[in-house]
């Protein structure tokens, strides 16, 4: 593998649009104002336009079970941008709002995850596509499945189907929380 992830379409000058996910996650501080400000960065962020913000979901921690609840969102965009740069993006917004990370996967108060990038699939140093534990967690599925039923994980099928074979229990819509567009 390359140590430039080349991205032909970019490549090539035609710049195509490219229907991308991030997954949103925080269980540390004012939740709701680290996923607000973090959706209104990926918003301001040049050849990115968003398409689409789901519900807030309360979610059971995953992996590392004895940490606070979880506030998780699903944020979609058109974008330009290769992905690598899509990445850093994510990352400089975690850098943003001082991104407090003490314990591997432990709690956090802000994680910004890109999860798929139309249908590509790639694996290198810095970025694997799909993420590789998206279709397994139902606080990724389930945002995801309500803001676009006829969504696809590439490699994995419909995230409808997904769905389906997970424990939804432990992702709670709530509807008193909503982030602005
Ligand atoms: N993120 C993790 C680990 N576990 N659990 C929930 N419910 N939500 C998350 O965003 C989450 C998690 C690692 O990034
Ligand atoms: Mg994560
Ligand atoms: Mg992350």
């Amino acid at each position: 593998m390359s140590m430039i992830d080349l991205d032909l379409d970019t490549l090539s000058g035609m710049t195509p649009l490219r229907h991308v996910t991030y997954s949103l996650g925080s269980n540390l501080g004012d939740r709701m104002e680290y996923l607000q400000g973090a959706t209104d960065l990926l918003r301001q962020t040049p050849g990115m336009k968003v398409t689409g913000v789901s519900s807030v979901y309360e979610t059971d921690p995953v992996g590392l079970t004895d940490q606070p609840l979880f506030l998780n969102i699903i944020v979609q965009a058109d974008s330009t941008l290769a992905s690598n740069v899509m990445l850093e993006r994510a990352h400089a917004i975690e850098d943003a709002f001082d991104r407090v990370r003490t314990v591997l996967n432990g709690p956090r108060t802000i994680d910004v995850d890109l999860i798929a990038v139309a249908d590509r699939v790639t694996n290198n140093d810095v970025l694997t596509l799909p993420h590789p534990r998206a279709h397994e967690r139902a606080f990724v599925l389930v945002p995801w499945l309500e803001l676009e039923p006829e969504a696809e994980l590439v490699g994995h099928g419909r995230v409808a189907d997904l769905v389906a074979g997970l424990d939804t229990t432990t992702v709670r819509r709530r509807d008193d929380l909503v982030i602005d567009l």
